[in-house]
């Protein structure tokens, strides 16, 4: 901390507003918060977008909500009646409302929601949040996390075992953006990529617009949204055709090898042979020994085969059973060569609407310019075929052979910090009552979470059994999930519902109880390791509360630890000391919270980089490989293989003709989500909810640029800005999402959330079809049409 002048405060710090959580120094002069600058000694702290200069404004916001509120009026009434009442009297009728219901039907007729740690600074919290939703013994949350992050931080381990893990940017020869675009939305991230591009790697993007790196890429592939699957499995055909992968490691690493019985479509099994191989018994699984001519036995627990070989990557045996029937039998990667087969460029250029020439270009690239690192985000994972789509990227990576090397994906070491997120709480009794478990054993039920729709179906039809109450910390049902209209018939619905927000949304409209939440520069937080670097994973910080909160806005963190003690399980939370738990927390590091208060700029924790992990400990998957054909899959009903399935909404499919324009959307830097609108500095650059199209698809309307024009799907109409972008296909539009909320400053409106003549993106999108694993909702592969308003 440093004095400039007499009055001037300079505090290191770090911007928690998204993901990039960048470094950053906190100004304040005479007791006021003036705004963050870059603090280039932070290993995130090379520069701030322009939410991160705007942190004055949202801090002194009049939109701010500062008081506890109790509504006085029915829901679904036009005005709740708001009574501001004290936080004394807000937490002891959240608790012993929270308490009823726990009575009276379980504590799992109360969901949660949890706004997103990516795109709001609810990361300071998370860990206070998550475990008062594990003390209070609820297995339903409702985190977003089927349309954020699922495909590619978990149903990546169906693959590798472990999460995509962070692109190694400074050491990688070709990086990969699968829609993906950090210019908008994380800054740390396109800083890395900007040196990297400097430095000569290569730099294939795939994203239907040309925005970001796309412009400057080596191979922009304009993907029609939704159909990544086939193009990643048409670029993996392309290499597997042509030689251009890494053969000795996906032989040496991969379950390529293991054969697959031809009749139930599961890896054959020792037992299963009349004539096992010698020393293989029991569920020992089966691989094939060209040279000896001789089938050899492979053991998970081992993770090795049973015998040296060097086994046959691609080949068909047929063996006899012990009854003497014949077994037909495939190799895993044989398997998978087979379905890649199945997508020529040719046909990839007919689905997936990318040049046939670019596919074979982009496969030829992936394996010249290695090593390969990527990351795949939103564009993939707003799908209804989301989960089998990053299994296609997953396997199509594994064939480069780059996989935790240098310059690869790789999984930085993390400060031992202890984890006080209270997972131990929750009994698995407890656990298996999760609605969402019902859609899929292997998806984010798995972890508690739900999303919208079941959640949805639950408190409207009671199914599969009624959840009455609900505790929201921040999340915007009405604006960021799929059908508004039927999350604002279950929110008004609920018997109780509390929300935690910094302004009044749509949804915390709904609220029984609204509780007012500060700004980060009002509170304390600490980081444990940051993010991009491994020197960025040492970093261990306590960003200091610069001014006091407004009002009487306070933390999440405060409200759990005070809820705790109210609902009889506060010795979990310290007593209600935050300082105590924070001390546990860092108690591993041989660190004291004074030592941190001490550091504003925060103390670096040894740790390196271990790269090829997987040659000492193998994989975390089933076949202890990385998972070209997942079994897992085939148990649950699923393809083992990454089958492309056309999006539930898709021109391809019939009965769509009178919506021939695909409709996706992206985030844009202004905003994050459905917020900052109020902020006027941003609103001012960005005043409209836009939707860009081709500007044939809009003269073919009679639509010009700026006319106000209305979108239409099955489900709803929003109203938005045409603007016109050259780089789209004709059939594709991409539009904004999350307006809602009016800018008093500029004068600027909010938009009706419910009605068709608002701007809400996701009324437009229905929510009964979902990715059968993780429930993943398709926002990016809607049809619509577009028509000019006067028409409308
Ligand atoms: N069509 C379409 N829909 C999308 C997406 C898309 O790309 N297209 N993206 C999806 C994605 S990736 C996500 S993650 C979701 C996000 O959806 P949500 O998680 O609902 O995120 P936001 O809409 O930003 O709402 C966050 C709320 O948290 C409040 N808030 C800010 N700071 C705090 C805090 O410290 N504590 C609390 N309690 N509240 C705080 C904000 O004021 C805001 O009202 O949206 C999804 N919806
Ligand atoms: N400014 C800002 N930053 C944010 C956020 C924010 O709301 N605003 N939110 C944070 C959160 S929660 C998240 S999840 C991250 C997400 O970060 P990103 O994944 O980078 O987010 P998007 O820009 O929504 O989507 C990336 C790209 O996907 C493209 N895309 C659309 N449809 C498809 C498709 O079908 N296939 C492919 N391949 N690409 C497609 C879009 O055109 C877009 O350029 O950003 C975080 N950072
Ligand atoms: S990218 Fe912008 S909003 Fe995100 S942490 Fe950095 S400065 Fe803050
Ligand atoms: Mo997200």
């Amino acid at each position: 901390m440093k004095a400039d002048s007499e009055t001037e405060i300079r505090t290191p710090g770090f911007c928690a507003l998204c993901k990039s959580r960048c470094g950053a120094i906190l100004v304040t002069r005479e007791g006021r918060f003036i705004g963050q600058e870059p603090n280039p000694d932070h290993p995130t702290g090379q520069s701030l977008c322009i939410k991160g200069r705007a942190a004055s404004e949202i801090v002194y916001s009049p939109q701010r909500q500062l008081y506890p509120l109790r509504r006085t009026r029915p829901k679904g009434d036009a005005d709740p009646g708001w009574q501001r009442i004290t936080w004394e009297e807000a937490l002891d009728r959240t608790a012993s409302e929270l308490d009823r219901i726990r009575r009276e039907a379980g504590a799992e007729a109360i969901a949660f929601g949890l706004t997103t740690p990516s795109g709001t600074p609810i990361s300071d919290d998370l860990r206070w949040i998550e475990r008062f939703m594990n003390a209070f013994g609820s297995p339903n949350v409702a985190y977003g996390t089927e349309i954020c992050n699922w495909h590619k931080d978990h149903a990546h381990a169906f693959t590798f075992g472990r999460s995509i893990a962070s692109p190694d940017f400074e050491k990688s020869g070709c990086i990969v953006l699968w829609g993906h675009n950090p210019s908008a939305t994380w800054l740390d991230h396109a800083t890395a990529v900007r040196s990297a591009r400097t430095r000569g790697a290569r730099l294939i993007v795939i994203d239907p617009r040309r925005a970001g790196f796309a412009m400057r890429a080596d191979q922009w592939l304009r993907v029609r949204p939704g159909a990544d699957g086939a193009l990643a499995l048409g670029i993996a055909g392309e290499m597997i055709r042509n030689g251009w992968f890494d053969v000795q490691f996906v032989r040496d690493w991969t379950n390529g090898p293991l054969l697959v019985r031809k009749d139930t479509n599961r890896f054959l099994r020792a037992e299963d042979l009349a004539a096992p191989p010698s020393g293989a018994s029991g569920d020992d699984f089966v691989a094939w020994d060209a040279s000896a001519g001789l089938p050899v036995g492979y053991s998970a627990s081992q993770r090795a085969y049973l015998q040296p070989v060097i086994p046959e990557l691609d080949v068909s045996v047929e063996f006899l059973s012990p009854t003497g029937a014949s077994l037909p039998c495939r190799t895993a990667f044989g398997l998978y060569r087979d379905l890649c087969n199945e997508y020529p460029p040719d046909r990839v250029e007919t689905i997936a609407w990318v040049k046939a020439a670019q596919v074979t270009e982009t496969a030829k690239l992936l394996f010249e310019a290695g090593p390969v690192s990527y990351y795949a985000w939103s564009g993939v994972g707003q799908h209804t075929n989301a989960t089998q789509t990053d299994r296609a990227i997953s396997t199509l990576m594994a064939l480069t052979g780059s996989f935790d090397a240098p310059g690869g994906n790789v999984e930085y070491a993390r400060p031992p910090a202890r984890d006080v997120s209270g997972g131990e709480f929750l009994s698995a009794a407890q656990r298996a009552k999760c609605i969402e478990l019902k859609r899929s054993p292997l998806g984010p039920g798995r972890d508690r979470w739900i999303g919208s729709d079941v959640l949805y179906e639950a408190i409207l039809h009671g199914k599969p059994y009624p959840i009455r109450g609900l505790f929201d910390f921040g999340k915007n049902f009405i604006l960021s999930h799929a059908n508004g209209d039927r999350g604002a018939q279950a929110l008004a619905k609920l018997d109780f519902h509390v929300h935690t927000d910094v302004v009044m949304t749509p949804t915390a409209g709904f609220a029984d109880i609204f509780l007012p939440i500060n700004t980060p520069w009002e509170r304390e937080a600490l980081r444990v390791g940051f993010e991009g670097s491994q020197a960025a994973q040492n970093l261990v910080q306590l960003r200091q509360a610069v001014i006091p909160s407004a009002g009487e806005s306070a933390s999440d963190g405060y409200v759990v630890f005070e809820l705790a003690k109210r609902l009889g399980f506060g010795d979990l939370f310290w007593d209600g000391d935050i300082n105590a738990g924070l001390n546990a927390i860092i108690a591993p590091l041989g660190l004291t919270l004074d030592d941190l208060r001490a550091q504003p700029g925060g103390i670096s924790v040894a740790g390196e980089p271990h790269y090829f992990r997987y040659r000492k400990e193998g994989f975390k998957t089933p076949t202890g490989r990385i998972e070209i054909f997942s079994e897992s899959f085939r148990e649950a009903g699923e393809n083992p293989l990454p089958q492309f399935v056309e999006p539930a909404m898709s021109p391809r499919r019939p009965g769509n003709d009178a919506f021939p324009l695909v409709l996706t959307s992206a985030k844009v830097v202004h905003y994050c989500h459905s917020q900052h609108r109020h902020v006027p500095s941003l609103r001012r650059r960005s005043p409209d909810p836009e939707v860009s199209m081709h500007p044939d698809a809009a003269a073919e309307r009679g639509i010009g640029e700026d006319d106000w024009v209305e979108i239409r799907t099955q489900n709803g109409r929003a109203r938005m800005r045409a603007k016109f972008d050259h780089s789209l296909d004709r059939r594709v539009v991409s539009a904004q999402y999350g307006w809602w909320q009016g800018n008093d400053e500029l004068g600027l409106p909010a938009f009706d959330s419910l009605a068709d003549a608002g701007a809400n993106y996701n009324r437009l999108v229905s929510d009964q079809h979902a990715d059968p694993i993780s429930g993943s909702i398709g926002l990016r592969s809607s049809v619509c049409d577009i028509a000019p308003i006067d028409r409308a």
